[in-house]
This record gives structure tokens, sequence and C-alpha cells, in this order.
């Protein structure tokens, strides 16, 4: 067998959207902070995502983590988020996955009925609290990092479509949170490669109008995520389209965008006080939310959201790179 890269991962998807969980292989990333250690990675590093995410050992959809050393005395682990169209700042089907498979690999101290885990990554510390029965790894509660509601009733012209209503909201990454019925097309998988036309032109033009930047942390920005609400949607009960840059669609309802979606619902006083918010994805899966503390961001009322959904394990594998391989980062097809 001849490979120049050996890289352990565990394979899981949470709630259908898969995340790589690479434990093995990659070695510590130098930087004081998982944000620093995002820069490095992006800088000098980038082809290690691409072998991992891009065709053939991923897909267009594809998405990941690279477990490293934590950043704070009490974290257990570090945490980079891969996908095929970067990296991250957070992840929470991610985090969920990433969870789910270090209790299912004792890779944490495992204590029932819960067991807490506490990660450092990019966009700050998240907790995720994992629901144990008989040693097996059954849902994971996440508390994220601060989510906020950017801003509300934005317009932007979009070409192709004409003028788009959307609010901006914070719960990890950026969201344009748009009513896909405002749109005229109708909330159906038949209709995807729609939505996905949609939704790209829109991040283009909102990211022309009015680049979103994190109000503490200028390393975050950039829209490159749109929530297409279901015209259907309560307030406590939504379904999403999530369209993601460059051009694929979360399975799962989306962790980060549904703590955004909880930061707009709670600024446009659609939630009471620690209500849950059940959030359906684009394939019918579920995650719940709730704010469960106030806080504020730069003097800016936030939340914190804790989202709850579940992770399987679907596979342990070591990814191998011959030295002949044509393609050593993959490709794009
Ligand atoms: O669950 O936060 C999430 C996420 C971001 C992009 C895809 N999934």
């Amino acid at each position: 067998m001849h490979s120049s890269r050996i890289i352990s991962a565990i394979d899981t998807h949470t709630e259908g959207m898969p995340t790589r969980v690479v434990t093995g292989g990659v070695g510590p990333i130098p930087g004081d902070t998982m944000a620093d250690r995002r820069d490095y990675f992006l800088e000098n590093l980038d082809g290690l995502r691409k072998f991992l995410v891009n065709e053939p050992r991923g897909h267009a959809s594809m998405s990941g983590a690279i477990l490293q050393p934590a950043t704070t005395a009490d974290g257990h682990y570090g945490v980079l988020f891969i996908e095929v169209s970067g990296l991250l700042p957070m992840c929470g089907h991610g985090t969920i996955g990433v969870a789910t498979a270090l209790v299912e690999a004792g890779m944490v101290p495992v204590t029932a009925p819960v067991t807490e885990i506490r990660l450092d990554t990019p966009a700050g510390r998240v907790v995720a609290t994992v629901n144990i029965t008989a040693g097996h790894a059954d849902s994971v509660a996440l508390r994220n990092v601060p989510a906020y509601c950017d801003s509300l009733d934005n317009q932007v012209e979009v070409p192709g479509i004409g003028t788009v209503r959307y609010d901006m909201a914070y719960g990890g990454n950026f969201y344009a949170i748009v009513d896909l019925g405002k749109l005229g097309i109708p909330f159906d998988r038949a209709q995807q490669d729609r939505i996905l036309d949609a939704g790209l032109r829109i991040m283009a033009a909102v990211n022309e109008f009015r680049r979103p930047v994190h109000l503490e942390d200028e390393r975050i920005g950039g829209c490159k995520h749109v929530l297409f609400l279901d015209p259907a949607s309560q307030p406590a009960h939504t379904r999403n389209a999530m369209a993601i840059h460059p051009g694929w669609f979360d399975r799962s309802p989306c962790g980060t965008g549904t703590s955004a979606l909880l930061a707009r619902q709670h600024a446009r006083g659609l939630l009471s006080d620690g209500q849950v918010l059940r959030n359906d994805s684009f394939i019918g899966t579920t995650f719940h939310a709730r704010a469960v503390e106030p806080v504020n961001v730069a003097g800016h009322p936030a939340v914190v959201p804790e989202i709850t959904g579940r992770a399987w394990l679907t596979g342990t594998a070591s990814y191998l790179l011959d030295p002949a391989d044509p393609f050593p980062e993959g490709f794009v097809f």
C-alpha cells in the first residue's frame, strides 16, 4: 500500500447531513486560538480540506470537522469546520456529529445520563451536552455562541429576480432570511434548482450591498447562506431550505442557521422567553432550539441558543493519498 498521507476519520450524519470527523493524521495546527488556527489553515493547509471534502473522497455537499488540541484550559478539544465552501467559524450539525463521535469512540470521559463536552471553535466556546442511554449517544444539546439579529426588513436589488426583502442574523455564520413565498417559488424539493439559483444570486447581491461583519470579530463576515423559509412556517414551527455557497443545500435544519433564526424570531417578537422553536430541514428532519440566556454582543441584544438534534456514526476510515494519484486535492465536478 503506497500512501504519503493517512488521515483517520469517523464519518457521521446529523439529521441527514454528513460530518467527517477527523481524529488523526493532521497534527497540531499553529495558533493560540482556534480563530488563529483557522487563519493559518486557510493560508497553509487548505489542500487538506480539499483532499477530504472534494471528490472522490467527498462530494459537492460534503462537510467535516478536524479535531485539534483545545486552546483553553478546560476545553476537551478544538475544532475546525471544513466544507466545500471553505472553513466555517462554527457549524452546528458538525458539532453534534463531533460530540456523538467523541462519546461513541470513548474519546472523552463518558458519564450517563449526560456527558458534557467543551469545544473551542473559531467563533468561540460551545458546549455539547450528550444524552446517553446504555452507552449510546441519543441526542445532543448544543449551547452555541451568542446569536443576534443584525437587521430586519433590508431590501436589495437582485439581478434576474428584482427587489428581495431579507432579515440578516448571526448564529455562528451570517444568514440572509428570506420568505420563499415572496419569490413566487413553491417550497418543494422538485424546485431545488430554482431555489438554489435564487440563493446564490441573493448572497452575491447582499454581499455587494451590505456585507455583514460580526460586531466583535471582524474575521467573521460575509453571507454564504440564504435561509429560505417555507411560507407555511409558524412563529414556533418553521421549515427551511438552506442554500449554501457555492451551490448546495444543508440536509440538516442547520445548527448555526437555526440559531440565527431563533435570534430573528426573538427580534421580531415572535417567540416568548425560553419558548421552543422547532425548525425542519428541506428533507424533513428536525432541530429544536431555545434561547437559554439573554446576552448582548457589543451592546446589541443577543441570545445564547441551545440547539438539540441527533447524529449517527456511518463509518470509520483511513483516507490515503497514493503519491501517483493525479488528484492530490481531489476535484470539483
Ligand atoms: O449546521 O451550522 C450548521 C451548518 C452550517 C453549514 C451547514 N450546516
